[in-house]
């Protein structure tokens, strides 16, 4: 398949791109190179080393000898050149992982708030209005997330996107529908995501376009087979506040001796990933492509929940590092329960890497070889939900 990777550059993307190459197909990424800029905007860098994008491809060339054409295009401004290069390469899908995607970046300020909602709604739209224009029939796979769903208190299993729901029309008769999940986005990040929801609904019903929304879970580790295969390939590993994600940060913190982070109590209870399932799954949702129909395909690409505080927990343990209760900058639910169902992706042959002490510690290994990398003042979140937040967190320091 001809296939191009918008976001080709970040964290899921890259390795998804070199896979999907690996097994043979034509891949294309397109990447405003934002999220490289948005490091140099806060002083911080990957804890792994990752080189420029072209000399990443050129790497995958020697390796591999298979070629991935790189296109630096603003999928949210860039409206024209996108149409064209819709028409140029003939795509029989696009991924969509061109978002900006940190909960505490996008609650940073004003100017982050409104940067992300334009950055992601625009390029979402984007993409959709151009491939009505070109008339061709793209499957769309977008990275959506498990966050849109909020976190429930009592115990039910989060469906694939959809509840059916009956209700009685005038006459007392009985009508059953499926509707989307009702939204709890608990960032303006993950609000964009429950947006996104509606521009796939619209554009399937008006339009026809074949789309599959993956409604992802926290993705945890770094390297795949792709990119271990040399060193220039490794992948992104972001462990900052605003942009490392809740394991892969415990992981790094115990690995320089640094006070594991749990917010609040981590009674907080989320859905996890691990990068080498993130890539199957983005893989067999592209390969599944032609079963999609004029209603949007949800499926929840996550194998297993954690509370936070066991997470930080095993990986101390592991480690030998200590368990810090700091300030919670986000307002979100001490205490939450979650299950999910993910019998799409298990239907389509998910066979899912659990998380255990032996993955953990591969991981903690990545994180030791690039720990003087680390700047230790980067580590806490300061981007805080609402002042009351911020005060508190002053207060507790
Ligand atoms: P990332 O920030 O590492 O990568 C995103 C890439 O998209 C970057 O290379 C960035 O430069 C590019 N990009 C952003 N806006 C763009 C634009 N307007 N035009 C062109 N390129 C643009 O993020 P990631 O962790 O790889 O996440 C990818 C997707 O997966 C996101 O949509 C995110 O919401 C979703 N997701 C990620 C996780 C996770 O734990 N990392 C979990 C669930 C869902
Ligand atoms: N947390 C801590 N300590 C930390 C960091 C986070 O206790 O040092 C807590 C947070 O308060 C939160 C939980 O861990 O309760 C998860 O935080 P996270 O930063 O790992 O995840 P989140 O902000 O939800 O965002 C990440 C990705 C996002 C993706 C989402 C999937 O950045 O792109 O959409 O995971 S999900 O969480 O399923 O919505």
């Amino acid at each position: 398949m001809r296939i191009l990777v918008l976001g080709g550059d970040g964290f899921c993307g890259w390795p998804s791109a070199l896979h999907l190459s690996a097994v043979g197909h034509d891949v294309t990424i397109v990447d405003s190179l934002i999220r490289r800029a948005i490091d140099d905007e806060l002083g911080v860098r990957s804890l792994t080393p990752i080189h420029t994008l072209t000399e990443r491809v050129d790497a995958w060339r020697e390796v591999s000898g298979r070629e991935i054409d790189v296109v630096t295009l603003d999928v949210a401004h860039d409206y024209a050149e996108l149409v064209a290069l819709l028409v140029a390469s003939t795509p029989d899908a696009v991924i969509h992982f061109a978002e900006q995607r940190a909960a505490p970046y996008s609650m940073k300020s004003p100017a982050h708030k409104r940067f992300t909602v334009n950055n992601n709604l625009n390029g979402t739209h984007n993409l959709l209005a151009a491939i009505v224009e070109t008339g061709r029939d793209i499957h769309v796979v977008h990275l959506g997330t498990m966050g849109v769903y909020g976190y429930e208190t009592v115990p039910v299993d989060l469906p694939e996107g959809y509840l059916t729901v009956s209700y009685p029309d005038r006459n007392g008769e009985m009508h059953s529908r499926d509707i989307l999940y009702p939204t709890q986005p608990g960032s303006v990040y993950h609000l964009t995501k429950s947006l996104d929801q509606l521009l796939f609904q619209f554009y399937a019903r008006n339009d026809g376009i074949r789309i599959t929304d993956l409604h992802q879970g926290i993705v945890w580790g770094t390297q795949t087979d792709e990119t271990e295969r040399d060193p220039r390939l490794i992948n992104r590993f972001d462990y900052d506040g605003d942009f490392g994600t809740v394991l892969n940060r415990f992981l790094v913190e115990a690995s320089i001796g640094y006070p594991l982070t749990v917010h609040g109590t981590g009674g907080q209870t989320r859905a996890f990933i691990n990068i080498r399932d993130s890539i199957r799954c983005i893989r067999l949702a592209v390969e599944s492509g032609s079963e999609v129909n004029e209603q949007v395909r949800v499926m929840n690409q996550m194998t297993e929940t954690h509370r936070v505080a066991d997470l930080a927990r095993l990986v101390a343990d592991l480690a030998g590092g200590s368990v810090a209760e700091v300030a919670n900058p986000r307002a979100e639910a001490d205490e939450n329960l979650l299950a999910v169902r993910n019998d799409r992706l298990l239907g389509l042959g998910l066979d899912p890497i659990r998380l255990d002490s032996e993955l953990l510690r591969a991981e903690i290994e990545i994180a030791r070889k690039y720990a003087e990398r680390v700047d230790r003042q980067h580590i806490p979140c300061t981007s805080y939900w609402t002042e009351t937040r911020r005060a508190a967190a002053q207060e507790h320091d």
